[in-house]
């Protein structure tokens, strides 16, 4: 396990000293130490990706690519350390950490591909309606590019902004969280070995304050691109508003799922079941409040509860697993602060409220349920980010959309009814980035992430992730002296 930071190619510890604690969620002990960075060590990397960046912006879009392929095979072939580094430091089973570095290869391929296309595409002529002037489009990257990511889904949220970054041609400076590092620093080590050039790829571990906000004021990062709480993300854009510098925002959730009484009571069962409890619900897209149709509400609810039950707390590592710890003491903390909130405000708890029996150790809290919460209980409208499902019934469509747009979020949302041109019609009444119908949470590389209202500003994902990189230039001539 990697201990320094990565900046311009080499591992140095931090100019000012100073280590960080690294928790296994499950044994509640401390597994490793990284870095502490501060400011100073920001400065050296941003300086470093700055120097990197006229070379890496003039290396041709297929070179890139092929860098960026070349991290994606490393990432393939590489996949059962890193998942086990990522369940060992996040507490999630090693099962859905596999798939998570699935989904960190695709990332570098997609983007590997699109670098290669953006070469293609330059210089493209645009047809203007005055005669005496051509005029093209050429696509620039924008510079240096600042990505702080959270702690819920390792090396998954950095892929979705390193890749498309490095695909732009801009160089990078990647703040992980403090929380899960270990795993994001191997990217550092995949760099040096596919031969990266020096200072595109620079890794600053440290705290928020002492890394983030450094980055997000500094005069020569061009981009931040931002992953975490809406707290910090509004004071990320207030910082960055001073360059100003363009800001991507990928922000909370508080998302419904929406059962009607025509579903098919398997997949909404598996749709409501994962939705909630998967990452033990540290999910930005979690569907936290379910909706469903009066009529059908108990057949769901005796469904859900025992396939709520069925799930398996225990050590990550062990196959058996299927829920794991909570990542922090903290969120542990946050979660359990708003169970207590539903019990004071005597809601109905129909399953969990506490840690799962026969645990003693471990951040774990068993897959909880509350029935009929009020729509103005904190439960129902804030993001509590782990195991916690509100339920509220409805007996109209309207109702139901009325339902799950009442939400300062707007991030995705799930509609399931075998009556397709309502579930259709639904998906398209609901404000939010994402809406899966009888499905349960794809996500797909050439498509698109992100958020409406308070869950955040711009797309990952598909091109527009690679756009969030890049700037438009406009080239106009006289092509005839009459003009
Ligand atoms: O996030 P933070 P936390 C939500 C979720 C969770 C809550 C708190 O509700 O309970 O946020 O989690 C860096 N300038 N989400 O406290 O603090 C920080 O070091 C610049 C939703 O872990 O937002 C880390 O790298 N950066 C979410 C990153 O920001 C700063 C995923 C995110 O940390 C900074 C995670 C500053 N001033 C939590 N302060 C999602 N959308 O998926 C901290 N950071």
């Amino acid at each position: 396990m990697q201990d320094k930071l990565y900046i311009d190619g080499v591992w140095r510890a931090p100019v000012k000293g100073g280590k960080l604690p690294v928790f296994n969620p499950y044994t509640e002990q401390v597994i490793h130490h990284v870095a502490a960075g501060g400011p100073e060590d920001v400065d050296l990397a941003v300086k470093a990706a700055a120097r990197a960046f006229p070379a890496w912006r003039r290396t041709s879009g297929a070179v890139r690519g092929q860098f960026l392929r070349a991290i994606a095979e490393k990432v393939r072939q590489r996949k059962d350390e890193l998942a086990r580094l990522s369940s060992l430091n996040n507490g999630k089973p090693y099962a859905e950490a596999l798939i998570d570095m699935q989904d960190v290869a695709s990332s570098f391929d997609y983007y590997g591909g699109l670098a290669a296309d953006l070469d293609r595409e330059q210089d493209s002529p645009v047809s203007v309606p005055d005669g005496a002037f051509r005029a093209s489009l050429r696509r620039e990257p924008i510079g240096v590019a600042g990505l702080i990511v959270p702690w819920n889904f390792p090396m998954v949220t950095t892929s979705w902004k390193v890749a498309p970054a490095l695909a732009a041609g801009c160089t990078v400076v990647l703040k992980p969280s403090e929380v899960t590092p270990i795993v994001e620093l191997e990217l550092g080590v995949i760099a040096d070995e596919i031969g990266l050039p020096k200072g595109v790829l620079n890794l600053v571990t440290g705290l928020g304050p002492d890394v983030g906000a450094p980055l997000t004021t500094h005069k020569d990062v061009a981009k931040i691109s931002f992953t975490g709480s809406n707290g910090v993300g509004s004071r990320v854009m207030a910082a960055a508003a001073a360059g100003p510098k363009a800001v991507s925002l990928e922000l909370g959730g508080k998302s419904p799922i929406v059962v009607f009484a025509d579903a098919d009571l398997d997949i909404a069962t598996e749709c409501v079941v994962n939705g909630i409890f998967f990452n033990a619900g540290q999910m930005c897209s979690a569907t936290s409040r379910l909706l469903v149709e009066e009529s059908i509400a108990p057949k769901l609810m005796a469904r859900v509860i025992a396939a709520a039950k069925a799930l398996q707390p225990g050590d990550p590592l062990d196959p058996k697993t299927t829920l794991g710890p909570l990542t922090t003491r903290a969120q542990y903390d946050k979660v359990l602060s708003y169970i207590a909130k539903g019990k004071a405000e005597k809601l109905d708890l129909i399953l969990g409220g506490d840690r799962p029996e026969g645990l003693d150790t471990g951040w774990f809290i068993a897959p909880t349920i509350f029935g009929d919460v009020p729509v103005s209980s904190p439960l129902w409208r804030e993001e509590i980010f782990g195991p916690v499902l509100c339920v509220k019934t409805f007996t109209s469509e309207d109702q139901a959309v009325a339902l799950a747009n009442d939400s300062d979020f707007g991030l995705v949302a799930t509609v399931i009814s075998k009556d397709t041109v309502k579930a259709e019609r639904v998906a398209d009444a609901i404000d939010t980035g994402l809406v899966w119908i009888n499905s349960p949470q794809v996500i797909f590389v050439e498509t698109s992430w992100g958020g409406f209202k308070a869950s955040g500003i711009g797309r990952e994902l598909g091109p527009w992730g690679l756009d969030a990189y890049l700037e438009v230039k406009h080239k106009a001539r006289r092509i005839s002296s009459a003009a």
